[in-house]
């Protein structure tokens, strides 16, 4: 059984719950939550998990991508993270839970001076979501030796390259690649993140285990017509791009429910159409596509029936379309002793660990590629996220960190 009371699982819930609500405040617009990677509200959240982490007997310091880590113990180490960044008109709980309950967990045994026989690392990355880069999970990718330099030159939507980027933050682009811990230097990752779905709460449990991450596609398409007055081309006449870019749309949403087996979905979560005045047929459209699957193999055939449907729509239309991929991460199996060691931290605490696999991408996905990796699922509200409605419990939020107290006390690297 635990060694916390159900008074030490609130007090945890409590204190989780108002360093949220701290970190939530910080964000670049009023009224809703934004906090990009590498922006003054990263810099202000980074010091802020700075300050919690030295509050909780943690050494702490920065690496040259912005990545908080707050260490205690030697080599090898558990590490213990999650991220800062948000997308837009975020959620407050999606990265930041995993960071403050990293801190919380480890601050339970140095307060107690219980020296495990490994070091703890908490880690706070700055870009997860790739709300601002067209790029995501760089900063883990980095820690984990898989930084690729021409993250350098990807631009933001002010033209600003993360190169710029990381100069005005105060980085040193070429210290980047020496962020990546050395082989053997981490035992395990495991990561607390809502669940961001329905199923825990359908199940009436707080916490899952997750068996496996789920691979990603994301392109950006432009589609090619000609502009014309919104008058005078009569419709049999128009190379539309708007309208091509719309059957494509419907397209992504037709094969991804065609592979429902395979847990596939397909998003288009921004589109454009250019010149974008009201009385001129679209002359250029681009439009975003996020395809996910728990089989790699599906989801890159699948990707290959929307260009094909993209090609014969172009075809019919008179247009032109051209794909840009920005992302490609696999399918991603957790590892199963620490998936079990997890499963009995929560038993422990008198729960049943669900097990559940990932639709969200998550840094556990590159670190994974470093080490073992695991990741703790805390039940959140209707499973909604990416959304300010999105909501986590106290009450769920202290006995994660206590099974992430009992995974701890477990673990042997
Ligand atoms: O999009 C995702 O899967 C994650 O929230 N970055
Ligand atoms: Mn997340
Ligand atoms: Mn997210």
């Amino acid at each position: 059984m635990s060694t916390l009371t159900k008074a030490d699982i609130e007090a945890l819930g409590k204190r989780a719950e108002r360093m949220i609500g701290e970190l939530a405040l910080i964000s670049a617009e009023r009224g809703r939550l934004v906090r990009l990677f590498l922006s003054p509200e990263h810099r202000m959240a980074a010091d802020l998990t700075g300050r919690w982490m030295k509050e909780a007997g943690l050494h702490v310091s920065e690496d040259a991508l912005g990545t908080v880590r707050g260490r205690w113990g030697e080599a090898p180490r558990l590490l213990i993270g999650s991220h800062l960044d948000s997308v837009i008109d975020a959620g407050k709980y999606d990265g930041p839970l995993g960071v403050v309950g990293g801190i919380l967990a480890a601050e339970h045994f140095i307060r107690r001076g219980q020296k495990p026989s490994f070091g703890i690392d908490v880690l706070a990355f700055g870009d997860e979501e790739g709300s601002r880069f067209p790029s995501v999970l760089s900063t883990s990718a980095t820690m984990a030796g898989h930084f690729d330099p021409a993250t350098l030159d990807l631009a933001d939507a002010k033209g600003v390259t993360y190169r710029r980027a990381l100069e005005a933050y105060g980085k040193n682009p070429a210290e980047v690649s020496r962020t990546a811990y050395a082989p053997g230097e981490a035992a395990a990752y495991v990561e607390m993140h809502i669940e961001q779905g329905p199923v825990l709460e359908k199940e009436g449990e707080p916490l899952g285990v997750v068996t496996g991450i789920v691979g990603q596609s994301r392109l950006r398409v432009s589609v090619e017509g000609v502009a014309g007055h919104a008058g005078t081309v009569p419709m049999n006449l128009r190379k539309d791009a708007l309208v091509g870019a719309a059957e494509m749309v419907l397209a992504v949403e037709r094969i991804a429910r065609a592979h429902a087996g395979d847990r596939m979905v397909g998003t288009v979560g921004r589109i454009e159409a250019l010149p974008g005045a009201v009385n001129i047929i679209p002359a250029r459209a681009t439009f975003t596509i996020d395809l996910r699957a728990m089989t790699d193999r599906v989801r890159r055939d699948a990707l290959m029936e929307i260009k094909a449907e993209a090609w014969r729509i172009v075809e019919a239309r008179g247009l032109q379309v051209t794909f840009e991929p920005f992302l490609d991460t696999q399918t991603t199996p957790m590892d199963s002793k620490l998936q079990a060691a997890l499963a009995e931290a929560i038993k422990g605490l008198g729960h049943r660990p669900i097990a559940i696999p990932s639709g969200a991408g998550h840094d556990a996905q590159m670190m994974a590629r470093l080490c073992p990796s695991a990741m703790l699922f805390v039940r959140c509200r209707g499973g909604v996220s990416h959304n300010p409605a999105e909501y986590a419990s106290p009450h769920d939020m202290g006995t994660a960190i206590a099974a992430l107290i009992g995974f701890i006390e477990r673990f042997a690297p």
